[in-house]
Formats: C-alpha cells, sequence, structure tokens
C-alpha cells in the first residue's frame, strides 16, 4: 500500500522504496536500460536517480528529438524506446515523436510528468496545466495513467506490451508527479513489479491461408517482392533471405527494408522500380502497407487496372485490403510467415520465367550504369549526384556505418544513390516524411549500436533538429553529418513573387556555416566544395569518430520543387496566368 505524507516517517519503519525508484526498477527489470530526456519538474530527480541506478540517460535540448530517438531506438532492437518529458510544454513537444511513431509502426513510451489531478481537473490553473491523458489518445496507441506507486509495475507491463504487440506504436504514459514520490515498504514494493514474458509473442499464419498464398505464386509469370520496414523491423533477417533466395524473384526494398537483403543483391529490382511495380502480376508484399509510398497500388504506375494479384504479410489483419483486393492475406509476423512459405513451396514449381528475370536485371543494369556516369562529375558547383557518389563508395567501404538521411531531393537521391548493405543500416522520414528526425535517429543509432553514423542531411532538415549537434557533443558520439547546403528548401534560387525586400519563402542565408555549429560544442566543422574534399572530410570523421559536422555547398540550382514528390503539390489555376515565374511541377 501506497503511504501518505502524514503517516509514520518512512525511516522509523524497515527498508522502504518510493515511486522514482518502483518506476526504475520496472523499466531496469524488463530489460529497458536507456531513456530520452529532457529534464524539468516533477521529473529530474527520476533521471538523476536513473542514471545512479545505472541506466543511460541521455539529456537533449528539445523533447521532440528525444521522442524521435526513443523510436528509432524502438524500430531498432523491438523494445519500446522510452522518452521522458515534463509536463504540458514539454509533453506536447514529445506527444509529435508518439504520434509518428505510432504512423511508422515502431515501438516507443513516452512517459511525462503531469501536475495535480484535483488541481487539472477543476481548471484551477496548475503550474503546466493540463489535461495531458485526454489529449495522448488520440495520438497513440495505447495510453495510460498511474496513480499509485503500488500500480508501477502493471503500468509499465502493459505499456511494454501495448508498444510491442501487434502492430506496434506509442504508448504514452501519464506519470503525476505527486505519485513519484509515494513510499512503500522496499520488499512489498518488489513484488509488485512485473516482468512481461514473451511481450510479442510469434504470429504463425493457417495451413489454409499458405496454401493459398502457394497457388497465387505458382500462377506468377511476372512476380515481384515488396521489402517494407515491417519487416526490417522483425529481425528475421535469415529466414527473409532464404524466401527471397529460394523464390529467385526480384525484390523492391522500402527505403528504410534497404540493406535487409543488400541493394547489390542480384536479384535487387531497386534500379528498375517502374518496370516492376507496372509490369508485375503477383506482388508479394512483406511488412509493407500499400500507402501513398506506393500509389495506393493503383494507377498508371501499377499498369492495367486488374492486372496484379497480391499477397500480404502483415501482423495486423485490418491491413489487408486497405486500398487494393489482397488474393491470399497472411497475417503474422514476418518470420514466422516467410518460414511458413518457405516450408509450404516444397514441390511445388513456383520458379518465375526467366524471360522476366532476365528484363528486370537488363533494366537494373542500364539504369545504374546511367547513374553511374552521372556520380563521377566534377561540376562546380557541386551537384547532388557528385556529393552521393562519394558518400556511396564510403558506405560500399565501410557497410557497418548506419545511414539516417531526411531532405527532399537529399532524401530521394540518397535512396536511390547510396547502396545499404545490412538490415536496419538506413533509417529516414519514415511514412509521414517528417523533417528533424535526423539528429534524434543519428544519436539512437550511435547509442544503440555503437556504430559510425552517417547522417546525410538537406539544409532545411537539419534546421529542424540541428541544436542537437550540442548533445552529440556533450556525449561524444561518433556521428558525421554532412549538411546537403543549397541555400534552401528544394533549391537555394527561389524569388520573392511579390518583387519586395524580403527573402523567397524557400530560401535561407546564402552559404550558412552550419560547420560552425558543430565547432562551437567542440566538435569538428569542415566545409567543402568538392566531391574530393567531401571525401577527405568524411572518412577523417569516420576514421575518429569524433562528433563532425561537415557542410558541403551544393548547388542551389540542382534541386526539384519537393524532390520527387512534386505531383502531390495542389495546383492553383490563377497562378500560371498571375506569376511569370510560375512553372509546372
Ligand atoms: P514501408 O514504409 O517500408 O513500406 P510500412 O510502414 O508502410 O512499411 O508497413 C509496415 C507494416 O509492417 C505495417 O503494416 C505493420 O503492421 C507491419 N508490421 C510491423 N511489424 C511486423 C512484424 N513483426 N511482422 C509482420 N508485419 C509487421
Ligand atoms: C515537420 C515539409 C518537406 S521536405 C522539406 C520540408 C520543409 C525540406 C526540404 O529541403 P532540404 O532538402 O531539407 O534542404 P533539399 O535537398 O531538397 O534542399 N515540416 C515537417 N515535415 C515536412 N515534411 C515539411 C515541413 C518539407
Ligand atoms: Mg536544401
Amino acid at each position: 500500500m501506497a503511504m501518505s505524507d502524514t503517516e509514520t516517517a518512512p525511516e522509523a519503519q524497515g527498508e522502504v522504496t518510493d515511486g522514482f525508484h518502483l518506476l526504475i526498477d520496472a523499466l531496469k527489470l524488463n530489460d529497458i536500460n536507456t531513456i530520452y530526456n529532457v529534464p524539468g519538474i516533477p521529473i529530474t530527480d527520476l533521471g538523476r536517480y536513473a542514471q545512479a541506478q545505472g541506466m543511460r540517460v541521455i539529456s537533449f535540448r528539445h523533447e521532440q528529438h528525444a521522442g524521435y530517438a526513443a523510436s528509432v531506438a524502438g524500430f531498432l532492437t523491438k523494445k519500446p524506446g522510452v522518452c521522458m518529458t515534463v509536463s504540458a510544454p514539454g509533453f506536447l513537444n514529445g506527444l509529435t515523436a508518439v504520434a509518428n511513431a505510432t504512423t511508422n509502426c515502431w515501438p516507443m513510451i513516452l512517459i511525462s510528468g503531469s501536475s495535480e489531478r484535483e488541481i487539472v481537473d477543476l481548471a484551477q490553473g496548475d503550474y503546466e496545466e493540463m489535461d495531458q491523458l485526454a489529449i495522448a489518445r488520440p495520438f497513440c496507441k495505447a495510453a495510460y495513467r498511474l496513480n499509485h506507486a503500488e500500480d508501477i509495475g502493471i503500468a509499465i507491463a502493459r505499456a511494454i506490451r501495448s508498444a510491442v504487440s501487434g502492430r506496434p506504436g506509442g504508448v504514452y504514459l501519464d506519470i503525476p508527479g505527486s505519485m513519484l514520490g509515494q513510499v512503500m515498504d522496499a520488499a512489498e514494493g518488489a513484488r509488485t513489479l512485473v516482468k512481461v514474458i514473451d511481450p510479442a509473442p510469434r504470429q504463425t499464419p493457417t495451413a489454409d491461408a499458405i496454401e493459398r498464398a502457394i497457388e497465387v505464386m505458382k500462377g506468377a509469370e511476372r512476380p515481384l517482392i515488396v521489402l517494407g520496414k515491417g519487416a526490417a523491423y522483425d529481425q528475421s533477417d535469415e529466414v527473409v533471405r532464404a524466401f527471397v533466395e529460394k523464390t529467385g524473384y526480384p525484390f523492391l526494398p522500402m527505403s528504410m527494408a534497404k540493406g535487409l537483403l543488400p541493394d547489390t543483391h542480384p536479384q535487387c529490382a531497386a534500379a528498375a522500380r517502374s518496370t516492376v511495380l507496372k509490369e508485375s502480376d503477383v506482388v508479394i508484399m512483406m511488412g509493407a502497407r500499400i500507402n501513398w509510398l506506393l500509389s495506393h497500388g493503383k494507377g498508371k504506375q501499377w499498369g492495367e487496372p486488374g492486372s496484379k494479384r497480391f499477397v500480404q504479410i502483415d501482423i495486423s489483419a485490418e491491413e489487408m485490403d486497405s486500398n487494393v483486393e489482397i488474393a491470399a492475406p497472411l497475417v503474422g509476423d514476418v518470420g514466422s510467415c516467410a518460414r511458413a512459405l518457405l516450408d509450404g513451396m516444397d514441390g511445388h514449381d513456383i520458379a518465375p520465367p526467366v524471360a522476366w528475370l532476365e528484363k528486370v536485371h537488363a533494366k537494373a543494369e542500364a539504369n545504374m550504369e546511367k547513374m553511374a556516369g552521372r556520380l563521377r562529375n566534377n561540376n562546380v558547383p557541386m551537384d547532388y549526384h557528385a556529393a552521393l557518389g562519394v558518400l556511396k563508395d564510403i558506405i560500399t567501404d565501410q557497410p557497418d556505418t548506419i545511414v539516417v538521411n531526411e531532405g527532399a531531393n537529399t532524401l530521394d537521391m540518397a535512396r536511390s544513390i547510396v547502396n545499404i548493405h545490412k538490415p536496419r543500416h538506413r533509417i529516414d522520414v519514415g511514412t509521414w516524411g517528417v523533417m528533424g528526425i535526423g539528429m534524434g535517429a543519428a544519436i539512437a543509432a550511435s547509442i544503440e549500436t555503437g556504430n559510425r553514423v552517417l547522417a546525410i542531411e538537406g539544409d532545411s532538415a537539419f534546421g529542424f533538429c540541428g541544436m542537437e549537434v550540442e548533445t552529440i557533443c556533450r556525449y561524444d558520439l561518433p556521428i558525421c553529418v554532412v549538411v546537403f547546403n543549397n541555400n534552401g528548401i528544394y533549391r537555394g534560387d527561389g524569388e520573392n513573387w511579390g518583387g519586395g525586400s524580403d527573402p523567397a519563402t524557400t530560401v535561407f542565408v546564402k552559404d550558412a556555416r552550419y560547420d560552425r555549429m558543430m565547432e562551437a560544442f567542440g566538435g569538428v566543422g569542415v566545409r567543402v566544395e568538392t566531391p574530393d574534399a567531401l571525401k577527405r572530410a568524411v572518412l577523417e570523421a569516420l576514421e575518429s569518430g569524433r562528433p563532425t559536422l561537415v557542410n558541403a555547398a551544393i548547388d542551389p540550382a540542382a534541386g526539384k520543387e519537393s524532390g520527387n514528390i512534386g505531383n502531390l503539390n495542389p495546383q492553383s489555376v490563377v497562378a500560371q496566368a498571375r506569376y511569370p515565374q510560375a512553372k509546372k511541377n
């Protein structure tokens, strides 16, 4: 039982514990040993005590980045990443990351301190007053409030299960400050803790469902496998590889599934994306939603209407038929489904016609050759291709380096140019295409894996999270940030269409010295204008492991409006006539 302040002083009785320490013990009992944190009332001491109790507490400059870091930790480890914030504004800053985690199906837990319940509920104006639980609900997979110290064990267990079981997502845990100070007898407290057994149980599809899928595969003339970040998350790397190789089907990795099988694998059809999407007749989706990133499975990108049959592997049954009919739904985890398919394939002829494989291969080779030429240029100013050609070679030589990537052109071009060779070695803007995830992702990748990290950042993208370079320096993390500095969003040569003296809406200060931000905190800053200088600077950073920011000057005229997704911009019927500067996207 929890005791109130008025009861006998705890020291007078046997050994005691309190809400702070039960919370720390509950996390540690469940192998959660890192907290991504921003301190303040009422959780400042919770962070201190967690550090004192041997947890890794990484304190950020802004909760959004602590939250993104926690969510990326969840993606990389299959355990919920934990973010801790103060009430109201800190909570709201962290909530963006919870919503983003839920959208990406990544497990995380946001733990926010909250103010006095009675005062909040009567709207009497408490310090940082806000009804956080109610606000969090629509943005996350589950939300709970912990009112009593004796419930901490159960609450943490519930939060962990909600985050990782079924389709993973973000969980909110509301911690009224007063709960942290509640006192319990230590032995009694220990008995309330819960060790979560098998938090994300494997889920195998039925024999019928497997048979149905094999029938569809047997009829395939031009099959394709699409690998998504759900497959990368599942960590069944060997089974997925065995399945893909046994089928012999071309595979297309979604951006964060790059490296699940190496991009250089002979079956990789990334360089023949348009061909395989348009011409395939059977598509096996493995942990990838048929959402906007795949044009909802419809339209000209997908060829003739009705020309496809889909097999879809997903942990979430509701995902089936979300956009198009699924001929063979396989509800389960990627590993179990791939294993069952592998076994089910025995004795069946599912080999694809050689002509299809040759066609895909030839298309991919031709496109890669075309690209190779563009990557070796010495244009001044440097363009995206020349800069990314350098980074591509570095990652090929140092494939353990984890690549973080955000921006528009910087994202789209890096995604197609920089090959990834190992699973979960690329982290990017995810399903929302969110800007500002870069530094949180880089920090989490470094903390969770110990590997070198190369963050390839548009200058705008970097601006959303740039202050976290201080965090990188403070924890002395081996992160090399390359800012693709084209002086703006998409391009750096925009004009003010009203003709006034204000800058255009999409441009930044010209030739800004982002490198000096890293220097300001004791890291290494380098400004480069050529592919050679870029190569030297990045190699030096990866060799030394010192926090480094390479400010790479990129041609302000090289980018496209919105990168590859300019078609999503709404069009104005009057713009073409009114503004001579307006160009059709
Ligand atoms: P991408 O953006 O790479 O195409 P999505 O995020 O759209 O991938 O899709 C990921 C899908 O993977 C989600 O529908 C999610 O339910 C599913 N998923 C998550 N974890 C697993 C798992 N362990 N096994 C199977 N499916 C999973
Ligand atoms: C949270 C909208 C999409 S891409 C982008 C913005 C602002 C920046 C592109 O410029 P960058 O890259 O990074 O310099 P480049 O190479 O093309 O110049 N707010 C959020 N998320 C998104 N996606 C936006 C705004 C956006
Ligand atoms: Mg830019």
